[in-house]
Parts: C-alpha cells; structure tokens; sequence
C-alpha cells in the first residue's frame, strides 16, 4: 500500500488521480455529476476483493436523477482529475499521463437505480480498451480525447434500471499487488427501448484476482508487448 502510494505520488505528483464525473447520450451532455454515484475524493482502489472496487468505496446514492437512456444509445463516459477540474488548465486533467492501462464498462441490472445496494449485484462487461499493437494504452487514446471515452449501449439489453460501471486502471505500480490503481464511478441508467438478452455475468468483489496478469504488470521493463485485460470479455448482441 505504502509503496504504491509512493510510487504514484513521485511519478505522478501529489493525487494525481481521477473520477467519471459526467455521462453524455448519443453526443449530448447529462451535466456534471449528474445520475452518477460520485466519491468525494479522486483517489484509487488497490484491494480487488473489497467491496470498494464496486463503485468507489461507500457511495451512497445521493441523487435524485437517472440518465434516461435507450439501448443502442451511444455513450460516452468523460472523466476528469478531480470533481472541480474540467476547464481549470490543470495540466494533471482528466488524469497524469503516466498513468497507463485499460479502460473498461460494465453494467448491473436492478430494481431501483437510485436505491439499490451495490453489493450482490451480477455485472456483465459493454466495453474494454487495452494496449494497441502500437503500444498506445486506452487511458492514453481517453486523455487525447480529453477524458471521453465512447461505447454503445448494447441494443438488446433489456429495459429497466441499471448501474453503469465506468473503470479504469493505471499501472504504473502494478508490478506487485496491491499496487494496480483501480478507479471507477458507477452511473444510475433507465434503460428504455431495450431487447431480451441474458448476457453472463460476473460478480465485483470476485471478477478480478490480484494474480490476474492484467492487475499484477509490469509496465516499464521489459516494455510490454501485450497486456491482457481483467475480467470477462465484453458482452456482444
Ligand atoms: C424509466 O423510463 C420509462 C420510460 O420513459 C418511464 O416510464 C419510467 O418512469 C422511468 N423510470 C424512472 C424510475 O425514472
Ligand atoms: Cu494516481
């Protein structure tokens, strides 16, 4: 814990981090904050058997909005250093660049998106982002695109209320566990126009092991060649 603090904060600068502060639907901006499960700090979860890796620590839901969408919406996750950093010139936003690794979305299906606890929840992934053949990094392609992430809602989801996990991962001190930085915000979804899938899930705490080769990398040397990301592969109609 303690070495990876320090390895982040000496490359990175003190709480260098970063949240998923707003969602957008079909290019339309839903407002800073809103309809998500925000934290009040930037900074990242290192233990994949907590149950803060659900949704960032604690999160009670305190809003009152949902981001009504409908399936096979295009979304787009924007994230930024901290709550108050879009548009300040904080050359650390929407996060440091040394901070490399994936970006990944899962969703949750449930009853009621402004209440539900996020403990026991099934998740399936909707999008992953990795290392190109480049060696370029998802996180890498998101700061170029200044904290925008797209992906699509898949159109055969079913109607309803979900949670949408929004996550990325640095790895700049992932070459020993816990060290991988995990960061992730959960968005409170109605779903409308939706189909009939089933797809697999998985459970957060349980998708990821600290022995997974996507959480424990080694990121400098010897330069990665491939990396693979946590978790399942994404759910496709
Ligand atoms: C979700 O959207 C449907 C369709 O627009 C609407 O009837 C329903 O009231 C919405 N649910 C919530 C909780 O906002
Ligand atoms: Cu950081």
């Amino acid at each position: 814990m303690k070495s990876s603090l320090a390895t982040c904060c000496l490359l990175a600068g003190a709480s260098a981090h970063t949240i998923f502060t707003q969602l957008w639907v079909n290019d339309v901006a839903q407002g800073h904050t809103k309809g998500i499960r925000v934290p009040t700090y930037d900074g990242p979860i290192t233990d994949v058997t907590s149950d803060d890796v659900i949704c960032n620590g604690g999160q009670v839901p305190t809003l009152t909005v949902f981001t009504p969408v409908k399936a096979g919406d295009k979304l787009t996750a924007e994230w930024h250093h901290t709550l108050d950093s879009a548009g300040t010139g904080d050359a650390q936003d929407p996060i440091d660049k040394g901070h490399l690794g994936p970006v990944m979305v899962y969703m949750a299906k449930v009853d009621d998106a402004l209440t539900t606890k996020v403990t026991g929840l099934k998740w399936f992934k909707i999008y992953q982002d990795g290392m190109d053949s480049k060696g370029q990094w998802a996180v890498s392609r998101l700061y170029n695109n200044k904290g925008k992430v797209d992906f699509t809602l898949p159109a055969c989801v079913q109607s309803g209320q979900y949670l949408l996990r929004s996550e990325l991962i640095a790895l700049h001190g992932a070459a020993n566990y816990p060290g991988a930085q995990l960061y992730m915000e959960c968005a409170q979804l109605n779903v409308t126009n939706g189909g009939t899938a089933t797809p697999p899930t998985v459970s957060f705490p349980g998708a990821y092991k600290g022995s997974d080769p996507g959480i424990k990398f080694q990121l400098y040397y010897p330069t990665p060649t491939a990396y693979k990301i946590p978790g399942p592969t994404p759910f496709i109609c």
